[in-house]
């Protein structure tokens, strides 16, 4: 599991190289988004049960086959699977921002997934709604805290949704 820096001395290394200007460049954009990644995940650890409960809410508002019978959160069993699936992608996507690097989802969320997905049912379209739903919520809840430009927010998000949206060839 990589950040932001192992992953950009890993490349550098690859090649041998001394850290350069682009380097230097990315390392400043990190380091300088740092404070705001740390407020964001901390703001997530302290509302990670209403961000994933309202999102639920919204999603079967949005969805609603998806509750009713035949639906794959029908059930109680399904339902709570369902909020565990978000939760799950709440807490990674928290690692994911204050890393500042996507390869934790890889390694610890996607691999895989989308084949479990396929063979229980579980249908990715509302999913990767659930997952914007999330980011939605969450970027309100930044700007609403004083964080300026939310827009780091989107990538773990939009990353796990391309991810799972991807068409196997
Ligand atoms: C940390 C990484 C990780 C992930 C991501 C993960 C996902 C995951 N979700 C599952 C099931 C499931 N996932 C859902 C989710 C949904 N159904 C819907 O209709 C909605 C669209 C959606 C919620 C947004 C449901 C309902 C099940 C149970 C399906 C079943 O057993 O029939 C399963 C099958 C095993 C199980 O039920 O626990 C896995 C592995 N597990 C992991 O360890």
């Amino acid at each position: 599991m990589r950040d932001a820096v192992t992953n950009l001395i890993k490349n550098y290394d690859i090649s041998g190289r001394y850290l350069d200007r682009d380097a230097m460049d990315s390392l400043k954009d990190y380091f300088t988004s740092g404070t705001a990644r740390v407020a964001v995940a901390t703001m997530i650890s302290g509302n990670a049960a209403t961000i994933v409960k309202d999102a639920g809410l919204q999603l079967f508002e949005d969805v609603p086959e998806l509750i009713r019978p035949g639906g794959n959160a029908y059930t109680t069993r399904r339902y709570s699977a369902c909020l565990r699936d978000m939760d799950y992608y709440l807490r990674y996507a928290s690692y994911a921002l204050v890393a500042g690097s996507m390869d934790v989802l890889d390694e610890r969320v996607l691999q895989g997934l989308r084949e479990t997905y396929n063979s229980l049912g579980v249908p990715i379209g509302p999913t990767v709604v659930g997952i914007q739903i999330m980011k939605d919520m969450l970027k309100k809840m930044a700007t609403d805290n004083g964080v300026a430009d939310t827009s780091f927010i989107d990538e773990p998000f939009e990353y796990m949704t391309r991810q799972l949206s991807e068409v196997s060839v």
